[in-house]
């Protein structure tokens, strides 16, 4: 198993920047060893490291099944991105979830203080905090939602959503990625659970007050800016460029997953070249898609159409010296991807749905500011609020975005240069750093936001 620093350096550009915010202020990280055993008791390995301690828990192997590929990826996941097709939901895997919330609950208070700030992250922990509570922690706990927050009329379809939101209510401060969510979630509260909701974000259920405000996660901008200028007459970029003898390159990047609209984007690829065939032989989509949650079938179909529709748009188009789609499904180093990006005249993020969308701002970070690439978003992306120089595309209607690659084909360096400016000023403002100490210190102040907001 590798060291919790290797693995938290592996994780990319989230870990690593928890990991330095709890470098300089000294904290405990505390999560999933990655390790199954039957019965695993509430006793995590502990690890040491300068200020911060490493604690890994590990699960019953039945548990991590519900928990994981059952209730978290099976049922909240499809959910949150709208996709109720593809939602499954057994009681038995929500009992696991609770299980393995409780579980990490029992294992984690031990190692806290009292006056310890607790920071939850994702949709696999959401009961973390009342199963805390359960036990007699009082102190600040935030939570931060890192995919949407569906409309009440698609989260009622959840059969344990009172259950949910009853515990989510234990948080002092829930952190979530765009504005829409913000509304979508008190929406529900002040209509379904009947809370109420004063400025700021306030909510009052029952006895409890906690607040919900939006927190749009970053990157760190200087190590992309930083990687991609590197990459200038290095080695790999030379193998790159020779290999695209002067053609064109436009770039996806995305973990294999429903969500991320890879079906459309192939086939609006198929319908540029179709329609516009000027760009026949001039441009090459490249896809890099590592594999994701292999556990989960939705992901195993998604894998095989993926491959059908990449190898039909090859076997059309084409040319003996040429092929249209590279499709890598395994994932490539920081350095490369920056490298990619930066080569890249089109960075194509075309999410069905999105809670930020990382990728779209690293994009953006890589690029040459004098000859920069067109950024091409999909409205359903979280990150389309901010990246306002993007071409904005609904990934819904196939023709629609073809048009919209062409636009990005030909346009002029001026635009460019200009929408560039737009997003990147954005990205260089809002940064990973940015974000986690704008969420800790909002956390670590929250009492005030409850005595500035009397109940209405
Ligand atoms: C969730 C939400 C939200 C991808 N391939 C490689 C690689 N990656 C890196 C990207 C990017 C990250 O993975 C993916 O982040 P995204 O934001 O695009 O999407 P999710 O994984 O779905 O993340 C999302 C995010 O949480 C943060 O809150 O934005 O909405 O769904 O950083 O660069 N990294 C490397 N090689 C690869 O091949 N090194």
């Amino acid at each position: 198993m590798a060291s919790p620093k290797e693995r938290a350096a592996k994780a990319g550009g989230l870990a690593v920047a928890l990991r330095e915010a709890l470098g300089k202020r000294g904290g405990l990280w505390f999560g999933w060893s990655g390790e199954t055993r039957p019965n695993a008791p509430a006793e995590p390995k502990v690890v040491r490291s300068g200020k911060v301690m490493y604690a890994l828990q590990d699960l019953d192997p039945d548990d991590q099944r519900a928990h994981y590929a059952g209730y978290a990826n099976g049922t909240l996941w499809p959910l949150c991105h709208y996709r109720l097709g593809a939602l499954s939901f057994r009681r038995t895997d929500w009992e696991g979830y609770r299980r393995v919330n409780a579980h990490f609950a029992r294992a984690l208070l031990p190692l806290l203080k009292p006056d310890d700030i607790v920071w939850v992250h994702d949709y696999h922990f959401i009961l973390l905090a009342a199963e805390l509570r359960r036990l007699g922690f009082t102190g600040r706990i935030g939570y931060f939602h890192h995919i949407p927050w569906p409309t009440p009329e698609v989260f009622l379809s959840l059969p344990s959503h009172a259950a949910l939101v009853r515990d989510l209510a234990q948080y002092d401060l829930v952190g979530l990625q765009t504005e829409n969510d913000v509304r979508a979630l008190l929406t529900y509260l002040s209509t379904e659970a009947r809370a109420w909701i004063a400025p700021g974000g306030v909510v009052g259920l029952n006895e409890r007050r906690f607040r919900v405000a939006s927190y749009p996660i970053g990157i760190d901008a200087d190590a992309f800016v930083k990687d991609a200028a590197a990459s200038v007459g290095s080695e790999e970029e030379e193998r790159l460029q020779s290999s695209l003898a002067g053609r064109v390159l436009a770039v996806g990047v995305d973990r294999l997953d429903y969500s991320k609209g890879l079906p459309n984007k192939f086939a609006a690829f198929g319908e540029l070249l179709n329609h516009y065939p000027q760009h026949r032989s001039r441009v090459t989509m490249m896809q890099i898609a590592p594999l994701s949650r292999g556990e989960v079938a939705e992901y195993r179909a998604l894998r095989r159409e993926l491959e059908e529709l990449g190898g039909a748009i090859n076997g059309e188009y084409a040319e003996f010296d040429w092929v249209p789609l590279r499709y890598l499904n395994r994932p490539f180093p920081r350095a490369t991807l920056a490298a990619i990006y930066r080569a890249s005249k089109l960075g194509l993020v075309t999410p069905l749905r999105d809670g930020m969308n990382l990728v779209a701002k690293e994009y953006v970070a890589a690029q040459d500011p004098d000859d920069p690439g067109v950024l091409i978003l999909s409205r359903f992306a979280g990150a389309a609020d901010e990246m306002t120089g993007a071409l904005l595309v609904n990934p819904y209607d196939v023709e629609g975005m073809a048009e919209t690659f062409d636009a990005g084909l030909t346009m002029s360096q001026d635009e460019r240069r200009e929408r560039w400016r737009a997003n990147m000023d954005k990205v260089e403002t809002n940064t990973i750093h940015h974000w986690c100490e704008r969420f800790i210190a909002d956390l670590s102040q929250i009492a005030d936001h409850f005595t500035e907001a009397p109940e209405p």
